[in-house]
């Protein structure tokens, strides 16, 4: 089994994530600012293959142009050195308290046309980095009051702002999509598009909702209490997996950005066995963050952990595919009879076959689907047994 990364894995991490301070709602920082250029080279070492950031993580917001003209090219020299791919870019829209009742919702107008404005400028980075794609999370698209926003005028405001986004990207000609990053809570009380579920709605709302698809994260699904495996199979089948934030999670809990596959592994084996086995060609991205306690080395061992905890998750759901007691059980399940179409499409001898059956229910409803069995083979698969 191979648990060393390979360029071509495609994992990637963002300078916010491994970079993160340790910070809390409940203390200080526990670590100290990483350079974003010594960042890349340090990904590059551990076999990573692309790196992602937020505007401010890179450039110093509020510096003037050429302070942040100087940044920029200093990571694009860096990234030249290392090979490593710029595989995202995203806006930091909820760290200054300017955004603290929104940023393409607040009720006031002119936060959210800074918020657009903030946006373009880092799409333009985007662009010159050669970023494929751009992340929108709404951390502050939301409220605590349900009365201070009323929701309908507040996703007009979110879509104008994605439609004016969209109408700059192809305007310039530059080769990005976005990609929203759905989220139920945190920090506000309530967010707007708050699973993937209601983003994937919200973009066929869109002007441009070919441009447009989703980034969903495991913590995020997770915490609303849903199958982050189902959220991804149904947003493959709506072809709308454009980005992925892979980390772990506990349920009902605050956002923890846990390593990957150290928490609930049945859904992360099933996860990586659909993407493995899936068209996605983007990056597997690593939105997770080092236990606070952790310091010094222990962050870059935390990297390697996400990355080797794929892998062995790879492995084994390609032992767990050529299994013959795996496809006998499947068969038992009647796992591809939901393969044949039931009704074909509307004609009349469709319609007319369907009500002259017979169904003999009862016998019907006795038939052994043995989940039980296969079940116990995919823990059988994770166990190593
Ligand atoms: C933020 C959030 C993440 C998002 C990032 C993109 S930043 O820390 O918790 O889930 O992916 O803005
Ligand atoms: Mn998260
Ligand atoms: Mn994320």
């Amino acid at each position: 089994m191979r648990v060393t990364p390979e360029r071509e894995d495609r994992f990637a991490f963002g300078l916010w994530t491994i970079g993160n301070l340790g910070r809390d709602a409940f203390g200080e920082a526990t670590r100290e600012v990483i350079d974003p250029c010594e960042f890349v080279r340090r990904l590059s070492d551990i076999g990573a293959w692309g790196v992602s950031f937020h505007d401010d993580d890179l450039m110093s917001a509020g510096a003037s142009e050429s302070v942040r003209r100087g940044e920029l090219d200093r990571f694009k020299k860096t990234l030249d050195e290392t090979g490593i791919v710029c595989s995202m870019a995203t806006t930091n829209l909820f760290w200054h308290p300017v955004f603290k009742d929104g940023a393409f919702t607040s009720n006031d107008r002119n936060v959210r046309r800074y918020a657009i404005q903030k946006t373009i400028r880092n799409i333009d980075v985007a662009a010159e980095l050669g970023a494929p794609t751009y992340v929108l999370w709404g951390g502050r698209e939301g409220v605590e009051t349900p009365a201070s926003k009323e929701p309908s005028v507040a996703l007009d405001r979110y879509k104008e702002a994605l439609d004016f986004l969209c109408s700059h990207v192809a305007e310039k000609g530059y080769n990005i999509k976005f990609a929203i990053e759905p989220k139920p809570n945190e920090p506000r009380g309530d967010a707007f598009l708050p699973t993937v579920g209601h983003a994937l709605a919200f973009i066929n709302e869109l002007e441009f909702p070919e441009m447009v698809g989703l980034n969903p994260e495991v913590a995020h699904e997770t915490m609303a209490g849903l199958s982050f495996f189902q959220a991804v199979a149904q947003t493959l089948w709506s072809e709308k997996l454009f980005h992925i934030d892979l980390n772990d999670q506990k349920i009902g809990r605050f956002d923890q950005d846990l390593r990957f596959g150290s928490e609930g592994l049945k859904d992360n084996f099933m996860l990586v066995r659909l993407l493995e086995s899936s068209t996605y060609a983007g990056p597997k991205h690593f939105d997770a963050r080092p236990y606070r306690n952790v310091r010094g080395e222990g962050i870059w061992t935390f990297a390697e952990g996400c990355m080797r905890n794929y892998l062995i998750l790879a492995d084994k759901s390609k032992e767990f595919n050529e299994n013959a007691a795996v496809k006998a059980a499947m068969e038992k399940a009647k796992v591809f009879e939901l393969e044949q179409p039931t009704v074909g499409g509307y004609t009349e001898k469709a319609l007319n076959s369907l009500m002259d059956t017979q169904f003999d229910i009862d016998s019907l409803a006795k038939q052994n689907f043995a989940n039980d069995e296969l079940d116990q083979l995919v823990i059988d698969q994770i166990f190593g047994v």
